[in-house]
């Protein structure tokens, strides 16, 4: 059984369930300004960091802003997400993340989480994660948001691994794109007709094991 030497896990949608309070806080800056936005426009923005996903509302809407306007709506956006996820504890992580990562401790095969969020320190605090991974990459260390590799190629050079040793947990269309540029390979975790690129598709970690690892 060839199993990985470490697990990169996406936060948002896979560790913590933060894509509703996500989807409230940029459906009220949409309402704002007149722009029609549902879940599955939101589907589009999982993965994507704040400033891109507030461009990729406006353009739906067909607006333009200018950079000083963008910097005032993604700051009350995160006003708004901020005053959601802080109330978060350790009862909002998602079915089977713990007993996957204690499988994956006991295994000794490390840890990381690379995720798009500014918000990471925050959250992983609020639910008591904060100490529980090898290595962190958030949005506030990287430069080119996710389909872009730079999050989970930053997360293996902190490892101290090769890109071909991690293997990736994504719930975004763009964080497995990412996991893909990376040249690793990818757990999706939500809809396979959605998520098909990833290397397998499972609806929560509770259906996470060794064996689904070593098949991948
Ligand atoms: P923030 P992930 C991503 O986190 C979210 O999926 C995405 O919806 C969000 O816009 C992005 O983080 C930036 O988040 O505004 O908190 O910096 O899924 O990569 O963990
Ligand atoms: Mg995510």
């Amino acid at each position: 059984m060839s199993l990985p030497k470490a697990v990169i896990f996406d936060l948002d949608g896979v560790i913590v369930d933060t894509v509703p309070a996500h989807y409230v806080a940029w459906k009220s800056i949409a309402d704002e300004l007149g722009i029609a936005f549902d879940e599955e426009a939101n589907e589009a923005l999982k993965g994507v960091s704040r400033v891109d996903s507030m461009k990729k509302i406006l353009a739906l809407g067909g607006l333009k802003r200018s950079d000083s306007e963008i910097l005032e709506l993604t700051t009350k956006k995160n006003e708004l997400y901020v005053d959601i996820i802080s109330k978060m504890t350790a009862d909002d992580i998602l079915p089977g993340v713990i007993d996957f990562m204690d499988l994956l401790q006991h295994q000794g095969i490390k840890m990381a989480v690379g995720s798009s969020s500014k918000n990471t320190p925050t959250i992983l605090k609020c639910i008591g994660l904060q100490d529980a991974f090898d290595a962190i990459v958030d949005g506030n260390q990287v430069t080119h948001s996710k389909p872009d590799p730079e999050v989970f190629l930053k997360g293996a050079i902190k490892l101290g691994l090769s890109p071909e040793d991690c293997v990736v947990i994504e719930d975004a269309i763009s964080g497995i794109e990412a996991a893909i540029n990376a040249k690793m390979k990818c757990i999706g975790i939500g809809e396979q007709d959605v998520l098909g690129k990833a290397n397998v598709v499972i609806k929560s970690l509770s259906e996470a094991n060794l064996d689904l690892l070593s098949r991948l």
